[in-house]
């Protein structure tokens, strides 16, 4: 449905970098709608269970050091497909191996510095929407385009 929405995160290297205008640009001009959105310090423990699936893996310690080392921008984005095409806008997890075009392609060259985060599954991001958002931060309105994003 069109209501379909993906927990997108501008990691600290983007923030760092003066990327996010980049990034949320990109979701905008594909008609996506921000429905949330917050700049936050992560604590160690917001960005463990962040991570969860990864713990035990042996870049997880580190993962974890940087996603809670500085600013992240924590957006939600809702639309038709988000998640999957979310996937598709920002590329492989290793940015060399992303396709051009794809934000991580576009900005970024180490997988441990792949600047933005989406959500891999709905599932997955009904979970991190939960996790980084209450309820009453996610605004539910129409844009005035819609009609002219969707037929
Ligand atoms: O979903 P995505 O971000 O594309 O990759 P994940 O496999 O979920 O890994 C999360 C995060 O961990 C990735 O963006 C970079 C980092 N990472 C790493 O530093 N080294 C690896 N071998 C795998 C992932
Ligand atoms: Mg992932």
């Amino acid at each position: 449905a069109n209501s379909e929405r993906s927990f997108i995160m501008v990691k600290p290297d983007g923030v760092h970098r003066g990327l996010v205008g980049d990034v949320i640009k990109r979701f905008e001009q594909r008609g996506y709608k921000l429905v949330g959105i917050k700049v936050l310090v992560p604590s160690r423990e917001l960005a463990s269970k962040h991570y969860a699936e990864h713990d035990g893996k042996p870049f997880f310690p580190k993962l974890v050091d940087f996603l809670s080392s500085g600013a992240v921008v924590a957006c939600v984005f809702e639309g038709k497909d988000v998640v999957k095409t979310g996937r598709t806008m920002i590329g492989a997890t290793n940015p060399l191996a992303s396709a051009p075009g794809t934000l991580r392609a576009d900005f970024a060259v180490d997988m441990g510095r792949n600047i933005i985060h989406g959500s891999d599954s709905v599932e997955s991001a009904m979970r991190e929407i939960a996790l980084w958002f209450n309820a009453d931060e996610l605004a539910t309105y129409a844009t005035a385009t819609q009609a002219w994003v969707y037929e």
